[in-house]
Parts: structure tokens; C-alpha cells; sequence
């Protein structure tokens, strides 16, 4: 007999469950679930066995065509605490992906938002994110928003590697994950065999259609802006703040991927931020209602994540290493480099809880 029906001491009692759950139903009394679902852990990644899994599925795994499993080469990172499916939390999926010289992951579009951030990468190889090819050079970050068309292309001569963020656990919760084909659609019937889209727009159209100076004619469902963020901008503006010291006493130098349409976050379900840690700097603690996934773009610390505003658990990060602050918890950073600066990329649920008015923080 399940949990939910166990027996009490009333046989009244027990002859109701038995009635309710022959008709679907159950008491509020009765325990909410069968399976509690597991507090999320906080947990680090270390870059040397992700790249090392992701370089051997190169070798062992090829790259499919659209409609097999392998039409992506990702190692998903999992959270141990999350053990009946992958996931990375409960919102948010992060992945490494690799497409070799001369490959190409066709072309797909889902109602799941996803964005790309560039860890090896020579500048031949793009995505194609509606009829743009994003050239992808490290650090830079890539948008392909919901339901908007994307195809990745290696022309190059050395490998293409990205950190693959998609909101699509909390589109499974909401039953909104739908996925089309390209090749399926009839948009592609004008193409050679439906498997990437053809380039229709120069490059940097996006940054110049929708960037801060654009044409007055320019409209779109500027939610769901196709858009890409050159890494040289996003570093000059990180060391103008650093030059000025406009520095955030819990997070160091933090920049924001806005929309630069709307001003709003980078997505509707996903925001971007960077954030540089000076020379031995080390910030106060806090917590706040949305769950985090960084990347350590350069540099070597220690984030202290626990249920406690001081003691919690050390995180001991270096260059390209993956790590997780669950909502709610307690952290702060410590560069533990006394000459050079570090810099984390993040991706939090942010945008939903503060669309939804449920965000907070507390400070320490
Ligand atoms: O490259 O289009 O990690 O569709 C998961 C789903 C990457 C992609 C992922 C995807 C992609």
C-alpha cells in the first residue's frame, strides 16, 4: 500500500481513502505525495572531466541527422540530487556541445528558449539563427529564442564548443514543449534537402536592426529578439565599471544581458549576467528566490553555498568550470588570486519569478 494510503487507526478512515483514490481523489489531510521532490544541491562541474566526456563523444558518438537522438553531440550537466531524469535544475538545462570541423547539426525550432555561450570557437563557425549566421568566437553568447529557427555549421578547422542553456524543464512543467523540423516545414521544400537554413541576412544584422541605434522601421515580437553579444563588448564594458568602481558588494563588477529592445531581461525566462571579481576581492553573502548556473570564464575562487548566511559549503572553482547555487541559498564569492581578476557568466530563472512578483533577495 502506497504512502498516501497508508493506515490509520480508524477504519472509517482508511475506507474513505480507499474510496477516494479508487475515484482519483485525496483528503488534504492525506500526505500531499508519494515521492517528496529532492531540495536541490548545490554542486560544481569540473571543466577537465566535462571537456574530457565531451572529447570522447566525439570520437564515439556522431553527429545524426534532425530526427535522431544524436542531432546534438551535449553533455547534459545533471544535478546528483535530481536522479529520475537529467536536468540541471528545475527550470534550466546546461549542456557543452561540440561540433567538429566540417559538421552541422541541422536545423530544428521549439517553443523551449535557448541560448549558446562560446568556450572554443576560431570565428568560422556559426549558428544560424533565422537567416543569420552568429558568428561564434569564445565568449561571445548567442540567442535563439522561443520558436525561432537555428542550424550550427563548422566550417572551420578546429573544434566548436559551447555551454548550451534551455529553459526547457520549466516549458515540460508548463506542457508547452512543442518542436518542429525543419525539414518538415514548408519554408524548407525551397532548399536543397531541408537540413540548414539558408544565410538571407549579412552578418551583424541583428545588432544593427535591433541594437540601440536601428532603423526607426524595425518591429518584431521584441520579446523574442534573435540577437548576439560580442565577448569584446561585454569585457570592455566590464572593465569600464572595474575603471570606475561601480562595484556590487555581493556579486563584484555585474553586468546584465539586456534586451535591447525592450530593456527588459535577455529573455523572458532566462537572464544573462558577467561579473568580474577583482584581485583577492570577497563578497558579502546573500540569497535570492531564483537559481543560478555559472561558468568561470577566467579566474580561480571559492563560492560558499548553504542554507545558513555564513558557513556553508565550499565551492572551489577554476577557469571553464560549471557550478550551481540553488534558490535560496546563501552565497558569496572570493577571488583567491591576489594578482589576477575572475570572471563568472551566468544563467538564472530570474525573469520568471520576477515576472510572476515572486522574487526576493535577502542580504547578510
Ligand atoms: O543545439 O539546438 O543542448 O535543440 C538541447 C536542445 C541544444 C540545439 C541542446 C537543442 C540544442
Amino acid at each position: 500500500m502506497s504512502q498516501a494510503e497508508a493506515e490509520t487507526q480508524d477504519p472509517r478512515i482508511d475506507a474513505l481513502h480507499r474510496r477516494m483514490a479508487e475515484h482519483s481523489l485525496g483528503g488534504h489531510w492525506q500526505p500531499r505525495r508519494r515521492n517528496p521532490s529532492p531540495k536541490l544541491v548545490p554542486h560544481l562541474w569540473p571543466w577537465s572531466i566535462v571537456y574530457e566526456c565531451l572529447m570522447e563523444s566525439g570520437e564515439v558518438i556522431k553527429l545524426g541527422r534532425i530526427d535522431e537522438p544524436a542531432k546534438r553531440r551535449t553533455v547534459n550537466l545533471v544535478n546528483p540530487a535530481i536522479t529520475d531524469f537529467k536536468s540541471t535544475s528545475r527550470t534550466l538545462q546546461m549542456s557543452v556541445q561540440l561540433v567538429k570541423p566540417g559538421e552541422m547539426a541541422e536545423c530544428h525550432r521549439h517553443t523551449a528558449a535557448a541560448l549558446r555561450f562560446v568556450v572554443e570557437g576560431e570565428g568560422a563557425g556559426y549558428t544560424n539563427v533565422e537567416g543569420e549566421r552568429m558568428i561564434m568566437e569564445p565568449g561571445d553568447l548567442v540567442l535563439t529564442p522561443h520558436w525561432t529557427w537555428h542550424d550550427h555549421k563548422n566550417p572551420g578547422e578546429k573544434n566548436l564548443v559551447w555551454l548550451d542553456v534551455l529553459d526547457v524543464h520549466l516549458i515540460n512543467h508548463l506542457d508547452a514543449n512543442i518542436h518542429e523540423n525543419y525539414s518538415d516545414s514548408e519554408i524548407s521544400d525551397n532548399y536543397f534537402d531541408g537540413a540548414a537554413q539558408t544565410v538571407v541576412h549579412e552578418d551583424g544584422y541583428c545588432r544593427r536592426r535591433f541594437g540601440v541605434l536601428r532603423p526607426a522601421s524595425a518591429h518584431v515580437d521584441s520579446r523574442f529578439l534573435p540577437y548576439t553579444y560580442k565577448w569584446r563588448d561585454t569585457l570592455a564594458a566590464l572593465e569600464a565599471m572595474a575603471a570606475a568602481g561601480e562595484s556590487d558588494p555581493y556579486d563584484g563588477i555585474l553586468l546584465d544581458y539586456t534586451n535591447p529592445l525592450t530593456g527588459g531581461p535577455t529573455m523572458p525566462t532566462i537572464g544573462c549576467r558577467a561579473q568580474l571579481l577583482a584581485p583577492g576581492e570577497s563578497t558579502k553573502a546573500h540569497r535570492h528566490m531564483s537559481s543560478t548556473i555559472y561558468h568561470v570564464v577566467e579566474g580561480a575562487g571559492v563560492t560558499n553555498v548553504g542554507s545558513e548566511k555564513s558557513g556553508g559549503a565550499d565551492l572551489a572553482w577554476g577557469t571553464r568550470d560549471c557550478f550551481f547555487v540553488p534558490s535560496q541559498a546563501w552565497h558569496s564569492f572570493t577571488n583567491i588570486s591576489k594578482s589576477e581578476r575572475a570572471i563568472l557568466f551566468s544563467v538564472s530563472d530570474r525573469p520568471v519569478l520576477e515576472s510572476l512578483g515572486l522574487y526576493r533577495e535577502e542580504q547578510a
